[in-house]
């Protein structure tokens, strides 16, 4: 008896180890692709992180400056695979606090987390047994990264979400002929065909993506990249995409698991046809809805990956109207943060975060589980909706205190977000409906009037 509770003991502990609890959570009832998409869907709001070996570089090698995303440093900067090896070997970011990390986004109001497990450098931030080009096995680190953002966001209430890059500047197969020097033709153009790929894809990209969705718990999105280059195909984005939710049924997925989007658009051209969740528009916002599920990822200055030369930040205002913009039209707004080399996030990001955390806390209402408004858009800002009640942003406060809603808005009720307990006037007219708000605008950046409809 003292011997089989010595042995149960001993494989809990194992267990606990072995993230056994976690694989055993993954494998939940399958659920329909509505219930699959639901917490995604009232989510956002979600944060990307673009972070490897290319935060230590910054984008700036001597005297010259990458252009774009740094995190394109070895194709701009012009390493060699041997040359930029140097720079996973010295990544040590001793400042990566992952529970500070989840709380920055918690508090901004953001309810996932997409970290770039490995992006185009072919540097994997987890422990990969089919590769050595790891945080554990290249780096000084030797702290699985993507173990402790997942296990920070678990404890937090915070979905995590893994970003894959299929091009890999790195690896000998990706690369096929051209190995050991990486060219960039090799991706772009489809005359230049790399034989080896197909190895890749199989030998190494699936046992890596099999790795991360086997030893992390739930992942909520897996989310491709690189979908682009001509050696990976619509039957690789397929047989990816049924691999995937073998694993995790109930995994969500991007289009750029497939082909089905021309050049770097971001929705499929042939909806239906293709592998993927949802849509993918990148540093841009549709001038209207779509009909169908996506995502505007955006950066807050110019580059993904950490570059302190790019001092070209978005205002804090314009972000937070940014996302009510998506969510006006039905999307999720998920934005991009490149913390540097030792870990941290910049100064300029982290006050962008606190600010659309105050304006999060108070309106929230009116965007989470907020779908696209029916009604056209006002001159003065944007509307969302949920269930019976209209939500009008604001972004310019009318001077005359008096604003003017849709005349097809039949209002039982309106309130300010930011003052709850006071009921505003309407009027309704033959040309507009007319509603009494204070002269000075609550919120200095976009203010929130809730409006109970009557119908
Ligand atoms: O090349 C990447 C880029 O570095 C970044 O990761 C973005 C994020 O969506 N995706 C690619 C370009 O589409």
């Amino acid at each position: 008896m003292k011997n089989l509770n010595k042995i149960l003991l001993l494989a809990l502990v194992v267990a606990l180890n072995t993230n056994v609890g976690f694989a055993q959570s993954s494998s939940k009832k399958k659920l329909s692709d509505d219930e699959r998409m639901e917490w995604w869907r009232d989510s956002k709001f979600g944060m990307f992180i673009h972070w490897g070996a290319y935060s230590i570089i910054g984008g700036e090698r001597g005297t010259k400056i990458a252009g774009g995303g740094a995190e394109w440093a070895m194709d701009k900067l012009d390493y060699t695979v041997k040359d930029y090896e140097k720079f996973p070997e010295m990544f040590n970011p001793v400042m990566f606090d992952a529970d500070a990390w989840v709380s920055m986004a918690k508090n901004a109001g953001m309810k996932y987390i997409v970290l770039t497990s490995k992006h185009h450098e072919g540097f994997g931030l987890w422990d990969s047994k089919v590769s050595d080009y790891d945080v554990m096995d290249t780096a000084p680190f030797k702290r699985d990264i993507v173990k402790e953002l997942s296990e920070a966001c678990k404890k937090q209430g915070i979905k995590f979400c893994l970003y894959y890059s299929i091009v890999d500047w790195h690896h000998p197969q990706a690369q096929g002929n051209l190995y050991p020097n990486y060219n960039i033709a090799q991706h772009d153009d489809p005359s230049v065909v790399n034989p080896k790929f197909p190895e890749y894809f199989k030998n190494y990209m699936k046992p890596q993506v099999k790795e991360l969705l086997s030893n992390y718990g739930d992942i909520g999105v897996v989310w491709f990249d690189g979908d682009w280059i001509s050696d990976y195909t619509t039957e690789m984005g397929k047989e990816l995409y049924s691999f995937i939710r073998d694993i995790q049924p109930n995994t969500i997925v991007n289009n750029r698991v497939d082909k089905g989007r021309t050049g770097m658009d971001g929705m499929n051209n042939k909806p239906g046809q293709f592998a993927g969740d949802f849509g993918t528009p990148e540093q841009e916002i549709p001038d209207t809805g779509i009909d169908s599920d996506w995502e505007a990822c955006m950066t807050m200055n110019g580059s993904w990956g950490y570059k302190p030369s790019d001092n070209n930040w978005k205002s804090s205002e314009d972000l937070i109207e940014k996302l009510v913009d998506i969510v006006s039209k039905g999307g999720n707004f998920l934005l991009n943060i490149g913390p540097d080399g030792f870990g941290r996030f910049p100064a300029e990001s982290i006050r962008r975060l606190n600010a659309m955390g105050e304006w999060t806390k108070i309106n929230g209402e009116a965007v989470y589980g907020a779908s696209a408004s029916p009604f056209e858009k006002p001159k003065w800002g944007r509307y969302t909706k949920k269930g019976n009640v209209i939500y009008a942003h604001v972004f310019d406060w009318p001077k005359d205190g008096v604003l003017k809603l849709n005349k097809e808005i039949k209002v039982k009720k309106a309130t300010l977000l930011s003052a709850p307990g006071k009921t505003l006037n309407a009027l309704a007219t033959s040309r507009d409906v007319l509603v009494d708000v204070p002269m000075l605008a609550p919120d200095a950046t976009v203010s929130v009037v809730k409006i109970e409809l009557a119908n």
